[in-house]
């Protein structure tokens, strides 16, 4: 059997179905068994295994898989050794800072000696050396946005896209940490065969996203 290319896409979530959409506007066909967790293409080159988003950065790390689709904003955060090859242009959000409504904000020095929830603990903190502020980091895996309301922190750093979980949870955003979109990503270390396989599929994605553009 030839060589294949192994492509990690999130088994479930928001980052889903715009990537399978994507192998598919790129001609490739795969050949789906219900919850199934790996897959074949059947013209193409190209094994899938569907993961945790948040999993993804370290199984390439590892060479588990080769490239994978993931949000931007979580190779960041891993802060593995990844190659980012392509912005794919979808799942587009920020991380951003927020505090409640009624707090009058006077700049980023505001932030200083106060507490934050977060489920991106690495770029908060890279965010806030960058700007000399010192604060206590509180870590929670999720519903991010309750934490002010239910005396837990002062303020938060999340992820936003359209402002309305911010909005009903009585929070603004004020400052932006970073942007993010979908992107393409590689091991760095993917052998020559495979990156024969992964040119050619990389040359089709830059052809589908030009054409929407
Ligand atoms: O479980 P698994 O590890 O697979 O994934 P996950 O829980 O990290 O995944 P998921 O599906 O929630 O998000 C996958 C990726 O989508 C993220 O890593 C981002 O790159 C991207 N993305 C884009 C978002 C959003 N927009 C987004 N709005 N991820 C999360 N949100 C959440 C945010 O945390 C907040 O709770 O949506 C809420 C805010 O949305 P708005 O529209 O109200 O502002």
């Amino acid at each position: 059997m030839g060589e294949k290319l192994t492509i990690a896409v999130q088994k479930s979530g928001r980052l889903q179905e715009d990537s399978l959409r994507l192998l598919k506007e790129c001609g490739i066909s795969i050949d789906n068994g219900k919850d199934q967790l790996k897959a074949n293409a059947s013209n193409f080159p190209l094994e899938v295994l569907y993961l945790r988003n948040s999993d993804i950065p370290q199984y390439v790390q590892d060479g588990v898989a080769d490239i994978a689709i993931i949000g931007e904003n979580v190779v960041i955060e891993k802060q593995k050794e990844l190659e980012i090859l392509q912005k794919l242009g979808f799942s587009k959000c920020r991380l951003a800072m927020a505090l409640p409504k009624d707090v009058e904000y006077t700049g980023l020095e505001y932030f200083n000696g106060k507490k934050l929830a977060t489920s991106y603990p690495n770029s908060l903190k890279q965010f806030l050396d960058a700007n000399n502020l010192d604060c206590d980091i509180h870590v929670i895996s999720g519903s991010v946005e309750i934490a002010p309301n239910i005396g837990l922190a002062d303020g938060i750093c999340d992820l936003v896209s359209s402002g309305s979980t911010l909005f009903k949870n009585g929070l603004v955003e004020v400052e932006e940490v970073l942007v993010s979109e979908a992107c393409l990503v590689a091991n760095k270390d993917i052998s020559n065969l495979k990156s024969a396989i992964l040119d050619r599929l990389l040359f089709r994605m830059k052809s589908v996203l030009a054409a929407k553009n």
